[in-house]
């Protein structure tokens, strides 16, 4: 890493919920929170000031479209305000209607944004190792009435494609994939963003390319593409293709120019997330109870997310007591993701039959921790977090005492 790591551990003072200040003085967050050199940014400005050019396929989303085509190797980009958008577009570009499978392990979006569409979700479990969706939790889940598989690529890996095409394709389904984690991540060379039939990507600003807001559909189908467009935009999107329903899923210029800004640094934003996720494995690799999730199936990664599992009988504290430890000294860490989306409001309620059908996705939902990534984190930041999670782990018995109040 650029800057020298730290090496505070042996002189540490106390926790902070044992009477210790906390260890940093401002909130660190999670989220890969990347900013482009103000000067380019105000340069593009200027630009599109001068051009008078706010948004409705302006120059700056054309060329981002195009940048990211060639990216990633695929035929169609198609631009939109959000992932969560994006993936409501797909669903009428598909002709979606009745049930889609989806993994209940996933940020609610996904989920919420097939509500939308007008799909009742059937939630399917992960796999324990990988955290992805398999044929296998799937294959009994179709009926006459699923019109599509939606598997979500987390944590910079991803589900391999080939046998869910394979499965889809045996039943007759569409397949497409939520890859909002997953921007710049390979599978065998291949890029992700070239599977199923189409693949949304998220530049939300926590994401490891930010637009601010924004996300991209992804299809080698000329003619989805077509549709894609018509759906996005009510007017002005090229030639005209019947779709079901327009919207407005427009990327503005302003999205555009810090999307492309960031696209310029990616692969040296991705390298230093490998140096705090290398740091964060070098120094609690080894702690008892602690597990670091690793892609298994990406054969490129972007390192996007520090995720650790959190064995409560070994480690001596559970995950939300971990959580409650790295709170107070201003380490902001999240549960992601609980709790699952089928335990969730409105699906708790709604469907309540899969409460106690998801072991796996249960299981993770109380045990994995994410820890801070991305720009805001220094090489310093990342050793006091581990500082922090080696003393919770030496004096556990003590920790949980005070946070019982006892
Ligand atoms: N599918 C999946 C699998 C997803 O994870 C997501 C979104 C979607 C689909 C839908 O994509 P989009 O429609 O959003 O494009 C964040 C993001 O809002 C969301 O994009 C993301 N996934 C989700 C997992 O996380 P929050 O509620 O956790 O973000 P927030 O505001 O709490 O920010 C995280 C940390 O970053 C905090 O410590 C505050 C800090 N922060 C945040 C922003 C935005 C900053 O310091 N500056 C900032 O500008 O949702």
């Amino acid at each position: 890493m650029s800057e020298p790591i730290g090496t505070i551990r042996s002189a540490h003072p106390p926790l902070a919920v044992l009477g210790g200040a906390p260890a940093l003085a401002k909130p660190l967050p999670v989220g890969q929170l990347h900013f482009p050199a103000w000067s380019a940014y105000e340069t593009a400005m200027r630009e599109l000031f001068e051009r008078q050019y706010y948004t409705n396929h302006g120059p700056l989303v054309q060329r981002f479209e195009a940048a990211l085509r060639e990216r990633l190797s695929v035929r169609h980009v198609v631009c939109v305000t959000n992932a969560t958008i994006g993936l409501m577009m797909a669903v009428d570009a598909l002709d979606l209607s009745g049930k889609v499978i989806v993994p209940a392990f996933t940020f609610i979006a996904t989920v919420q944004a097939m509500s939308w569409a007008g799909l009742e979700p059937v939630f399917c479990d992960v796999d324990l190792r990988t955290h992805l969706m398999t044929p296998e939790f799937v294959e009994p889940l179709i009926d006459a009435d699923v019109s599509a598989i939606l598997p979500v690529n987390l944590w910079g890996d991803a589900c391999p494609p080939a046998p869910l095409q394979t499965l889809a394709d045996r039943h007759g389904l569409q397949l497409f994939f939520d890859s909002a984690h997953a921007f710049g991540c390979e599978i065998d060379a291949r890029p992700v963003g070239n599977f199923g039939a189409l693949e949304v990507f998220s530049f939300h600003a926590t994401k490891v390319l930010s637009a601010t807001e924004g996300g991209c559909i992804c299809t080698n189908d000329d003619a989805l593409a077509a549709r894609l467009r018509n759906i996005r935009s009510s007017y002005g999107a090229g030639p005209l293709t019947a779709v079901p329903k327009t919207s407005n899923g427009r990327m503005s210029e302003a999205q555009a120019a810090i999307g492309l800004l960031n696209l310029e640094r990616l692969g040296a934003v991705v390298e230093r997330n490998r140096e705090v996720k290398d740091r964060y494995h070098e120094r609690l690799g080894q702690v008892t109870g602690l597990r670091l999730h690793l892609p298994r199936h990406a054969t490129r990664t972007n390192f996007q997310y520090v995720i650790f599992e959190v064995d409560e009988d070994a480690f001596g504290l559970s995950r939300d007591e971990l959580l409650e430890v790295l709170g107070s000294e201003n380490i902001v860490a999240r549960r992601y993701f609980y709790p699952g989306v089928h335990r969730s409001a409105p699906y708790r309620d709604e469907l309540p039959r899969y409460i106690d059908r998801l072991p796996n996705t249960d299981h993770l939902g109380r045990r994995l921790i994410q820890l801070p990534s991305g720009a805001p984190v220094s090489a310093a930041d990342v050793d006091r977090v581990c500082d922090c999670i080696e003393l919770a782990h030496a004096h556990a018995g003590e920790v949980r005492d005070r946070l019982s109040g006892r």
